[in-house]
């Protein structure tokens, strides 16, 4: 497929996929999700991806949906356009490897719900967060509603989603919709150099935790953990990634994963 939104850089293992469409502030068009999820597709059977990092291009990580192309959609079209976007979103959310947001600048409505569906977001101290769709008569239509109240709890979420507050980075940090915030001019400096240090972890590991931790969110704790245990068995054959982890500390060496 040919990008004309998406660009993406391979590194070392680490994905940078950065949404270019800045003169619309990177909203979300059907050409957008049909592009993410050929991409999806590719990233996802490369066994070489160990980290992806999402960002956007210009002033807006992505200013939401795009309302020019919303308008003029009926009720069916505009359920199937939430759908769309719902099952693109759970992609991204379900990729085996590690997807960071590194919010560069606004993250409203779809945004905020892109940025929600990676498995941490990293902030310009300038990003603004919001789901601004009652404005619009809207509502959130990407799983905001669902991801938001699990995500930061049930009262921050209804305050966010009623009121169509925009706030910034330092209140995203305090409410811990975001887990960090740097200067614009350091951000992906300091993302990549995240993406860098889980990239040399156990890459069977690193993507364990993952498979687990989502897997348990939808299970018992019982259910989980048991899980936990069987994921955890996986890594101690021979041969793994575990015993060379084990042996590497002990004989005071790097691991050769
Ligand atoms: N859709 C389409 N175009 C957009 C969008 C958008 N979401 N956001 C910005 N743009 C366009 C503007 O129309 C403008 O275009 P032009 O230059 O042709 O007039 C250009 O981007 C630049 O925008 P502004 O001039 O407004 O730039 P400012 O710096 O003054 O303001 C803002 C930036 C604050 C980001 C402002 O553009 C804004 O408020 N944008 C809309 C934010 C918004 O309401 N987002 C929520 C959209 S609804 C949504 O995301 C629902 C998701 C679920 C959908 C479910 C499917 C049915």
């Amino acid at each position: 497929m040919e990008y004309n939104i998406l660009k993406t850089e391979i590194n070392e293992g680490i994905a940078l996929v950065t949404i270019s469409r800045p003169k619309a502030m990177n909203a979300l068009n059907t050409a957008f999700f049909d592009e993410m999820n050929s991409l999806l597709n590719e990233l996802q059977s490369n066994q070489e991806i160990k980290v992806m990092v999402l960002t956007g291009d210009g002033k807006a990580f992505v200013a939401g949906a795009d309302i020019a192309e919303m308008v003029g959609k009926n009720q069916a079209e505009g359920e199937a356009f939430s759908k769309y976007g719902q099952k693109t979103f759970d992609r991204v959310e379900a990729m085996p490897f590690p997807v960071i947001a590194a919010v560069n600048g606004f993250a409203l409505g779809g945004g905020c719900e892109l940025a929600m569906s990676c498995d941490f977001r990293i902030a310009s101290s300038k990003a603004k967060f919001g789901q601004p769709e009652v404005n619009l008569g809207l509502i959130p239509g990407y799983a905001g509603t669902q991801r938001m109240a699990r995500l930061i709890g049930k009262a921050d979420a209804m305050y966010l989603l009623m009121t169509a507050d925009m706030i910034g980075a330092e209140d995203a940090l305090r409410l811990k919709l975001v887990q960090k915030v740097f200067e614009p001019e350091m951000l992906m400096e300091e993302v990549m150099k995240i993406a860098r240090n889980i990239a040399f972890k156990g890459p069977q590991a690193v993507r364990k935790v993952k498979e687990v931790t989502r897997m348990g969110l939808n299970a018992s704790f019982a259910e989980g953990a048991d899980m936990e245990a069987k994921h955890f068995g996986t890594l101690f054959g021979d041969g793994s990634e575990g015993k060379e982890g084990m042996t590497a500390f002990l004989e005071k060496r790097k691991p050769n994963w």
